[in-house]
């Protein structure tokens, strides 16, 4: 992927986000009780398994909490493998939900110390992914709460949006934050976001993969994304 000048982004500005109250309508979850498989590990387009399941990607830096998210998700303590050292996830993992749906563990990006070699790996595993995967029905992106968004989380989010691919923010690790910091960046998160993007499907959801603060509420988002043909 050749990813455009961020600045280039920060000047578009469009839409309103649905609010909060809109998400709160959704039948009751039922894929989070869909027995979990991890299926297999990929690195290009040959090894991806057969594109027949509605899909939804975790994506963001290097270390944000995907993998945590999706142990989290699937109420399983280490199937995604959780990383001491970030950036060192170069495969795209996938999981079965049942036989109904499937979570996809991307490779983080943007890790500094990774550098020009790790990059070029990422862009070329995720064009793999992005520009062939007909069930995708969009991507959860990550944002550490404390961080907000970073130039690298603006670039996949412009990459997103030439493809028309929808995504779902989430804001993490909030159990790091107290109550009026937390809400303060909920805050500029939301309005960034509001400022960047035409495609994200709700305003950030705040999570925390540690609490289990969040779960519940993104659970009825992507039953509602996952099973809406
Ligand atoms: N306090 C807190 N720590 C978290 C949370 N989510 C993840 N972490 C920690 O953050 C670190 C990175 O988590 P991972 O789930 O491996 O992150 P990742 O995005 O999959 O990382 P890569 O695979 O390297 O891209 C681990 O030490 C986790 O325990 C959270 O909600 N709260
Ligand atoms: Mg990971």
């Amino acid at each position: 992927m050749n990813p455009p000048d961020p600045l280039f982004f920060f000047n578009t500005v469009s839409i309103s986000l649905p609010q909060h109250d809109m998400i709160m309508n959704i039948p009751v979850p039922y894929l989070s009780t869909q027995p979990a498989h991890f299926l297999t590990g990929a690195v290009s387009h040959n090894q991806f398994p057969p594109d027949d399941l509605p899909e939804i990607a975790l994506a963001g830096r290097s270390n944000v909490g995907k993998s945590s998210l999706l142990n989290r998700l699937i109420n399983r303590r280490n199937l995604a493998r959780v990383s001491r050292t970030p950036g060192r996830t170069r495969e795209i993992n996938f999981f079965t939900l049942g036989t109904l749906a499937r979570l996809v563990d991307l490779p983080g990006y943007g890790y500094a110390a990774v550098g020009q070699h790790q990059r070029l790996i990422w862009d070329r595993v995720a064009e793999a992914y992005f520009s062939n995967r007909r069930s995708l029905r969009g991507v959860i992106l990550l944002i550490d709460l404390r961080r907000g968004l970073l130039p690298a989380d603006l670039e996949l989010i412009h990459y997103l949006e030439q493809r028309g691919i929808g995504f779902l923010p989430v804001a993490t690790k909030i159990d790091k934050l107290n109550t009026n910091p937390k809400n303060q960046a909920l805050r500029t998160l939301t309005q960034t976001l509001q400022q960047h993007t035409r495609l994200a499907i709700s305003p950030p959801m705040p999570i925390s993969s540690l609490t289990g603060t969040g779960i519940p509420e993104l659970w009825q988002q992507l039953n509602q994304i996952l099973t809406t043909p």
